[in-house]
């Protein structure tokens, strides 16, 4: 089974290429079937050889794009025009800018799920309190429901730092949520207070957006990375079929080894959730 990532805004780029850069560190130069299954997941294989991230990146200003490190694999489905942001707010994203991009976004969307006959969820990654990745990601995600009612929607948010950086990241992030809650197979929030809390205690003080990045990015791969006879995305939805249990919330602490051995959640979901 494998799924398509939609990365939007700054957060949703930088969270999704930490978290493809985990996944790749975690299989490059195994031959074994966990391997195989995690980089059939994540990623395409083009003919010449080359890993492709089944993944495509959205935003409405190019900063973020261009200032991407180089890597390996390439992500090959950009889509970001010189729209001049959403401005952090929810309304522009949503209403105006999510109508430049959105026929774009669409096409991209079609190709990949041709590409794969076992596509089976839409992984959203963005963050709720600034304009492109809530606006914009909002409406996609509409879209998404509406045009594959059979796909899993599973949206992992970033919230805010309680003490703000974006004057408008509340109404952003309820206008959000909101919306969200509707559409959301799954919804894994994480709260930037908390996982910079987890990494000062474990990493260091000066902690920055990539130490927190790589933190939500182990949660993520620790949720979706293969087990033995089990599909964790099937699993998962089961567990959160019912509305109350829409939201998940990891806690889990922060892990330095160079080889990560990812634990899936199991029978460890219960205590990790609230
Ligand atoms: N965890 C994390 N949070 C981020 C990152 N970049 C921005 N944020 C948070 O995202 C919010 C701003 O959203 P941003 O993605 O910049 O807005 P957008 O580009 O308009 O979607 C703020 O609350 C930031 O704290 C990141 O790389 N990691
Ligand atoms: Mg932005």
């Amino acid at each position: 089974m494998s799924l398509l990532t939609l990365q939007y805004g700054q957060c949703g780029i930088q969270v999704g290429e930490s978290l493809y850069s985990t996944i790749f560190e975690d299989v490059k130069n195994d031959n074994s079937s966990y391997s195989m299954q995690s980089l059939n997941k994540w990623f395409n294989i083009s003919c010449n050889g080359k890993y492709e991230p089944r993944s495509i990146l959205i935003d409405t200003e190019t900063k973020v794009i261009n200032s991407r490190q180089k890597t390996t694999y390439g992500f090959e489905n950009i889509i970001a025009g010189c729209h001049g942001g959403s401005a952090n707010n929810w309304a522009f994203g949503y209403n105006v800018n999510s109508y430049t991009l959105i026929d774009l976004i669409l096409d991209k969307v079609r190709i990949e799920t041709e590409k794969s006959d076992y596509m089976q969820s839409f992984l959203n990654i963005a963050s709720s309190s600034g304009g492109t990745g809530s606006g914009i990601g909002c409406k996609v995600v509409e879209e998404l429901k509406d045009g594959y009612p059979n796909k899993l929607i599973i949206n992992a948010i970033v919230l805010p730092y309680l003490n703000g950086e974006i004057i408008t990241q509340n109404y952003n992030t309820i206008l959000s949520l909101a919306k969200l809650h509707e559409m959301s197979d799954i919804g894994i929030l994480f709260e930037n207070d908390q996982i910079h809390e987890l990494c000062t205690e474990r990493v260091h003080d000066s902690v920055n957006f990539s130490d927190l990045n790589k933190l939500i990015a182990f949660q993520l791969a620790s949720i979706f990375q293969p087990i033995a006879d089990e599909n964790n995305a099937v699993f998962l939805s089961h567990c959160s079929s019912h509305p109350i249990f829409k939201y998940l919330r990891l806690r889990s602490s922060y892990r330095s080894s160079k080889h990560p051995k990812f634990e899936c959640l199991g029978q460890k979901m219960k205590k990790r959730t609230s």
